[in-house]
């Protein structure tokens, strides 16, 4: 299922530990006919191959990274500081970290001037990290919106089934 096609959506991610929780980014961005580019690269075993990512993302036609990692995860701010395109940061609850808020916090708390638009730890940010893309996507995009409209009315249909359902 990962790909290194070139796509307008990079999934990047610290570690091949991380995929089991980002495969549900990469799945809800499938679900809007998106296939994502897909890489592992950390900010801090592999900075070099970060920082020349960063910096011809846009030449490469990616419009929205995705950037998820655990413990003192810096990659979404490290690849926010060399580029002007929205990123969005998953932080990751990893097995030797501390639940998730390690990676939070070094995801969320960037200086003024170099935003991470930052999500959930673990499985529920993922999945919202592919739907904040596409929401990113489907202003220039009106297929992309009017998925968006479908995936929105059917959540809204399936609370309503659910509360129909109780007696
Ligand atoms: C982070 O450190 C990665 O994103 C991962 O969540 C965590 C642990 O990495 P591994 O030791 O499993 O490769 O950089």
């Amino acid at each position: 299922m990962p790909s290194k096609k070139s796509s307008s959506v990079a999934v990047v991610m610290g570690s091949d530990s991380d995929m089991d929780v980002m495969k549900s980014c990469i799945e809800q961005l499938g679900e809007f006919g998106i296939e994502p580019l897909v890489r592992i690269i950390s900010a801090h075993r592999t900075p070099d191959i970060a920082a020349e990512f960063a910096d011809n993302a846009a030449k490469n036609g990616i419009k929205v990274i995705i950037a998820a990692a655990g413990m003192a995860a810096h990659l979404a701010g490290a690849l926010a500081g060399r580029t002007t395109l929205p990123v969005i940061g998953v932080p990751l609850s990893s097995k030797a970290g501390l639940g998730g808020i390690d990676a939070l916090l070094s995801t969320v708390q960037m200086p003024p001037g170099v935003p991470v638009a930052t999500v959930a730890i673990g499985k529920p940010g993922a999945k919202n990290a592919a739907v904040l893309a596409v929401q990113i996507l489907a202003l220039s995009d009106e297929k992309l919106a009017k998925r968006l409209a479908d995936y929105r009315a059917s959540q809204r249909k399936n609370v309503i089934e659910k509360d129909s359902a109780i007696e």
